[in-house]
């Protein structure tokens, strides 16, 4: 088989890469190790940047996340139980952000690409890429038993923090930064009404809390918990309680719970691999880098690089032009670290944090009464929150 743009991962960085090529006339072929059911089964991401929403009108597929995406011009930060309003549309000269799922993001993209018919090998086992250091990069897997070779002129890592193109690069061609937080998150998803109709970043004695939602029936919570927690000693009741005991009066009061649809533990890191492209193959999205969730950012970060890349291979394929294709990774990582350093920021004031839990609260409680006090500071928070500028 050949393709021009050979796409590794149908999550959100590889489905929104394709569409836009399409859109451009470029070929491409995707390989997914898993099912499409099993991807739309990830409950992920919830907040949309303006510029992530721009993005998939861009590419055709933005009519529905218009239609039911939640407009939230502001959320709230919850500090020992006293609520603080941050209000995103004044701070930042009228942007505001967009709740809608990433399970629909993906959704709306998948059949965006069924309905334009273009190809995509779901359950691809055994993936490997080669000589994507060369002029001819290629791919094998085994799909339905079969093995299959594709050609292509280039090759999109799409394949998220455990995908097989970074793996694939050689160990000295790569700078890795990490950053493992000693906590993780537990979110349960639920069919409920949100307790407030803005987001709750709440912090807490017992740990950090987030109210989230996907529409005005559905609720997402998360709990910080020690990364030596298991799901399984997580009983619904269990997480209901625990959530009531960090909520602020008025939230604990309006909680409404019910069974979980999803109940899961997500580690939190940060990582970055540089750079972001080797020869004919580039990275995109969590194969590239990873953000704590705290700050919204991994799914708007995974759009923008798919921004770059989408731009650089247009430009390469009109235009033979070289230019964007060379600047492809100093352009991605350059609004890569500003993530990652909003993303540990956020984490790092709003967690409980086990070393030196004393000095540790008392300067988190300084930085927070510094920002809530400043109109400056709030400004910081506001802008980095709905998405520095591509
Ligand atoms: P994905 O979504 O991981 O998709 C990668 C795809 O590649 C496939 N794959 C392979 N395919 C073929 N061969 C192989 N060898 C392969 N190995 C893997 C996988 O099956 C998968 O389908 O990466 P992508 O597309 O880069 O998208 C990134 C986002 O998913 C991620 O950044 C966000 O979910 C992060 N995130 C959030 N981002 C936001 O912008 N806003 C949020 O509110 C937000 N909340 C979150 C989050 C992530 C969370 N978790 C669970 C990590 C909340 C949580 C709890
Ligand atoms: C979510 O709704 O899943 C969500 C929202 C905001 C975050 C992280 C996750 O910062």
């Amino acid at each position: 088989m050949r393709t021009q743009v050979l796409i590794v991962g149908a999550g959100p960085s590889g489905l929104l890469l394709g569409q836009l090529l399409h859109r451009a006339g470029i070929d491409t072929l995707i390989l997914e190790r898993q099912s499409g059911e099993h991807v739309l089964t990830r409950i992920r991401a919830g907040v949309l940047e303006p510029g992530t929403a721009e993005l998939m009108d861009e590419a055709g597929v933005g009519a529905r996340l218009r239609a039911e995406g939640l407009v939230h011009d502001g959320f709230a930060l919850a500090i020992d139980g006293v609520r603080h309003r941050i209000d995103l549309r004044a701070l930042t000269g009228g942007r505001s952000v967009l709740v809608y799922g990433q399970t629909e993001v993906t959704r709306d993209l998948m059949s965006a690409r069924a309905e334009a018919g273009l190809p995509t090998l779901y359950d691809a086992a055994e993936v490997r890429i080669a000589d994507f250091d060369t002029e001819r990069p290629h791919a094998h897997c085994v799909v339905n038993g079969a093995a299959i070779r594709i050609d292509a002129d280039f090759i999109a890592g799409c394949d998220g923090f455990h995908g097989v193109c970074r793996a694939s690069v050689p160990a000295d061609a790569l700078r890795l930064f990490e950053k493992v937080y000693p906590f993780g998150w537990l979110g349960l998803l639920s069919d409920t009404p949100p307790v407030s109709d803005e987001l709750i970043y709440g912090r807490h004695p017992r740990g950090f809390t987030l109210c989230s939602m996907r529409s005005p029936t559905r609720s997402r919570y998360y709990l910080q918990v020690p990364l030596t927690e298991r799901v399984q000693h997580w009983s619904d009741d269990r997480f209901w309680a625990e959530l009531r005991r960090r909520l602020d009066p008025e939230a604990a009061d309006r909680l409404v719970t019910g069974p979980s649809l999803e109940k899961s533990i997500a580690p939190l890191r940060s990582f970055v691999a540089e750079p972001m492209r080797f020869g004919r193959l580039f990275l995109a999205g969590d194969a590239a880098h990873i953000v704590p969730p705290t700050g919204a950012k991994g799914l708007n970060l995974a759009a923008s690089d798919v921004r770059y890349l989408s731009q650089a291979l247009i430009e390469h394929y009109r235009e033979r032009s070289q230019a964007g294709i060379d600047h492809y990774s100093s352009r991605c990582l350059s609004r890569v670290w500003k993530a990652e350093r909003f993303s540990w920021w956020l984490t790092s004031l709003l967690h409980n944090v086990d070393q030196e839990p004393a000095f540790q609260a008392r300067l988190q409680q300084a930085e927070l009464d510094y920002v809530l006090g400043s109109e400056a500071a709030l400004r910081v928070l506001a802008e980095n929150y709905v998405g520095l500028p591509v």
